[in-house]
């Protein structure tokens, strides 16, 4: 122990940052707080860190999220004690679901000021339970060689824990005694790590590629099939899409491409993909003629209902499932689980499946169909003389600039991205908060995105939002405005959560409006002018792409709004579900 105790938390707390730097970690939020003191001051003196400031613990832990995302690296958060620790919980718990990387730290009170009323405290102790990977209670700081080994080895692993597979969060509970501050004057010295800036530990490890048996069984299990198809859900490898297609091809099957699985936008080989099955698959004599023998899936749960209704339909069919750490399959079909990296195992099966590419009159049927469908939903949204949201999500689709992020909410705007949104050769990331469905944290996520896009040289990002989840994280707008970010934010404002309209209890119009419609009759105008933003109101399709486009190129905090109405929404929704179907009739 030297005569300053303060600094000597703060050499502790440098070591742990210095390393968990080495370890690949580039982007901190912090949200302000004095307990955190000595962490907050060592990570601001890393220069190879940069720090987000969030006064909202809440929106710092999703920005986080959006960041680690985007950047597709451990991002790191830290608060002070009490319910400042709680406010980080959806996105831990959204992080876990989704399995994005993020190592929270938290700073407490010591042990002899627990549970005897001391201000600001409350149990920490395995505070976010399962929703986080592992739990460290840290020791208290020692600037002893013994100690200062040990804090550096737990920044190892907690980095490596937190991106291994499943990826997700680890929570670091860190008490400090007070002085939590060196004494006025001291040098803020740091301990040696090792040499050359190498890490304390190197953590090595290989994707898990298939075994020679089982890789030679998958494989001639898809080569017999003579009806196979793809299902690829929400994933966020844009390594997938190649091996992806060259499988597809050497067996003739379609890709039903979700929205997020990073394949339906992309410049790879494109024949196969079908992007049109929510709207064609409703269409019950097509969905017979499109049984499959075969069902291959990877990614997470699709989004479509009408295809998990359609594929729950084909339980005759044997249920292929690859994934190497979740269980993504609620229908509880799969017949086999493959447990490796999906690029890696579909690399291995072409290999092996290498032959010339069959006859497939079954993946023709597909595409005409896909064909017909995608055409009938591009006449019926051209036809309307009225805004619609479905329309609006492939206008806003439409203007997306190669290179950009797109970042669409949960709710209806990913299911109409996903219904009415045709895929092309652009380079368009897909990204949205769909490990837990939650409607809150929507915008903080996207704003993280946005900052990642920007440290990573990508392009700008767009985000589309319902009125509902754009009210829910209206406090994530300062991290725009205080960070000069450009994010183009499209609200489709149909006053409430237009969702619940396409749901029974639509039927049951006594309490509806009050528990499930929740209108709220807000003016988001001058939430552009406190946050700093420029506003516009689109009225329908060609101003809405011309407002996007005019925005997107501008940069800064820009909002867009659209206007609709819940139920003439679902009658919309109808209507163009019944003009696809009208199309296929004549197939
Ligand atoms: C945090 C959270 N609270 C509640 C819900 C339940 N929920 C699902 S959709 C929805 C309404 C969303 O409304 P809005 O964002 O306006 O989108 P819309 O349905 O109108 O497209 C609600 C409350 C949820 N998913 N997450
Ligand atoms: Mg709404």
């Amino acid at each position: 122990m030297s005569s300053d105790p303060g600094l000597d938390a703060y050499v502790f707390a440098a070591a742990f940052v210095e390393e968990m730097a080495r370890a690949g970690v580039r982007h901190v939020c912090i949200s302000p707080g004095s307990r955190s003191a000595p962490l907050a001051l060592a990570i601001a003196n890393e220069t190879r860190l940069e720090f987000w400031v969030h006064v909202d613990e809440r929106c710092a832990a999703f920005f986080a999220l959006g960041l680690a995302r985007s950047l597709d690296q451990p991002v790191a958060l830290l608060c002070t004690s009490g319910t400042a620790a709680a406010n980080f919980y959806p996105a831990i718990v959204e992080a876990r679901s989704a399995g994005v990387s993020l190592l929270v730290l938290t700073a407490d009170r010591p042990p002899e000021l627990r549970d005897v009323g001391a201000a600001q405290t409350i149990d920490q102790n395995r505070l976010y339970g399962a929703h986080v990977k592992w739990f460290v209670e840290v020791a208290l700081p020692e600037a002893t060689p013994g100690m200062l080994r040990y804090v550096r080895t737990l920044a190892a692993r907690a980095v490596a824990q937190s991106t291994e597979t499943p990826r997700g969060p680890v929570h670091l509970n860190f008490p400090f005694r007070e002085p939590l501050v060196p004494q006025p004057g001291a040098t803020l010295r740091s301990s040696e790590g090792r040499a050359d800036g190498r890490p304390w530990v190197r953590v090595t490890r290989s994707p898990r590629s298939l075994d020679q048996e089982s890789a030679l069984n998958v494989a001639t299990r898809m080569k017999n099939a003579t009806r196979p198809i793809i299902v690829c859900g929400p994933q966020s490898d844009t390594g997938l899409a190649k091996p992806l297609a060259d499988l597809s091809r050497a067996i003739g099957a379609p890709i039903l491409a979700d929205p997020l699985s990073q394949v339906r936008w992309g410049i790879h080989d494109r024949k196969a993909i079908v992007d049109s099955y929510d709207a064609l698959l409703r269409h019950e004599r097509t969905a017979q003629k499109l049984a499959p023998d075969l069902i291959v899936r990877v990614g997470g749960t699709p989004t479509s209902k009408a295809l998990l209704q359609y594929l729950e339909r084909q339980s005759s069919a044997p249920l292929i499932v690859v994934a190497e750490a979740q269980w993504p399959d609620p229908s509880l079909l799969a017949e086999e689980m493959v447990r490796a990296d999906p690029a890696t195992a579909f690399t291995q099966l072409f290999s092996i499946i290498d032959t010339e590419p069959p006859e497939s009159e079954w993946l023709d049927r597909w595409l005409d169909a896909d064909r017909i469908a995608r055409a009938a939903l591009e006449q019926f949204s051209c036809s309307l003389g009225e805004a619609f949201e479905g329309a609006a999500m492939s206008d806003v689709a439409s203007v997306v600039p190669d290179g950009a992020t797109l970042f669409v909410s949960s709710s209806m705007p990913v299911r109409d991205l996903d219904a009415f949104a045709a895929g092309d050769k652009r380079a368009i990331r897909v990204m949205s908060n769909r490990g837990a469905n939650g409607i809150d944290g929507v915008i903080s996520t996207a704003l993280g995105a946005a900052a990642g896009s920007r440290s990573g040289g990508r392009g700008p990002l767009i985000l589309v939002i319902g009125d509902l989840a754009f009210y829910h994280d209206m406090n994530g707008l300062l991290a725009a405005k205080l960070n000069r970010l450009d994010v183009t934010i499209i609200i489709l404002n149909n006053d409430g959560g237009g969702i619940f309209s396409f749901l029974p209890q639509a039927r049951h119009p006594d309490h509806f409006e009050k528990l499930f419609g929740t209108p709220h009759g807000l003016d988001f105008e001058p939430v552009a002018t406190l946050y700093g933003g420029t506003y516009q109101l689109a009225s329908d399709s060609a101003s809405l792409r011309r407002c996007a486009g005019d925005a997107i190129s501008r940069g800064g905090l820009q909002l867009i709004e659209v206007r609709t109405e819940r139920e003439r929404n679902v009658a919309l929704h109808r209507e163009a579900w019944e003009a696809v179907a009208s199309a296929l009739d004549t197939m």
